[in-house]
């Protein structure tokens, strides 16, 4: 079914940080709250928990139409000399 014209006071934030062990997106957290107290509902899409990223987005697209989407990129790599993970690649491709 084709969506209507974009829900005006709904913002979706979404936490792409897949790392292990999981930390809480303090940043949306406080985005959130700003959001809430301007009047906007705010949808929290946390991907650390998801099975498949483009599932978790697709079922959520399927019912929603936010204006804005704001997304955090709390680490650009784990600081780690044995694993080297540099996750900017992993995050493109989910903004994508
Ligand atoms: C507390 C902390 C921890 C705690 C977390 C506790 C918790 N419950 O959150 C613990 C000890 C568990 C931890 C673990 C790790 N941490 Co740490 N941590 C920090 C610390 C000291 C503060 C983070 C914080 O809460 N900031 C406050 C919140 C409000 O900020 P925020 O969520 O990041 O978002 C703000 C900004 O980042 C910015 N922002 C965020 N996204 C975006 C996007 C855009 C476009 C813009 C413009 C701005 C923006 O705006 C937000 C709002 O102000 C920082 C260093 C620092 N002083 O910032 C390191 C830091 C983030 N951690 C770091 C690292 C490497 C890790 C680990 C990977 C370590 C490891 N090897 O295991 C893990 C990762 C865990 C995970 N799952 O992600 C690095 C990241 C470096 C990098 N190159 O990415 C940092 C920067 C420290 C450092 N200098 O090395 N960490």
């Amino acid at each position: 079914m084709p969506r209507s014209s974009p829900d005006s006071k709904r913002v979706l934030l979404v936490n792409p940080n897949e790392m292990q062990p999981p930390v809480t997106p303090i940043g949306l957290d406080y985005i959130a709250s700003s959001l809430e107290l301007a009047g906007f509902s705010v949808d929290l899409i946390d991907l650390c928990f998801a099975f498949s990223f483009k599932e978790e987005l697709d079922a959520y697209f399927q019912g929603h139409d936010p204006i804005a989407i704001g997304l955090t990129v709390r680490n650009t790599d784990d600081c780690y000399y044995l694993s080297q993970a540099f996750i900017l690649p992993r995050i493109k491709e989910i903004i994508d």
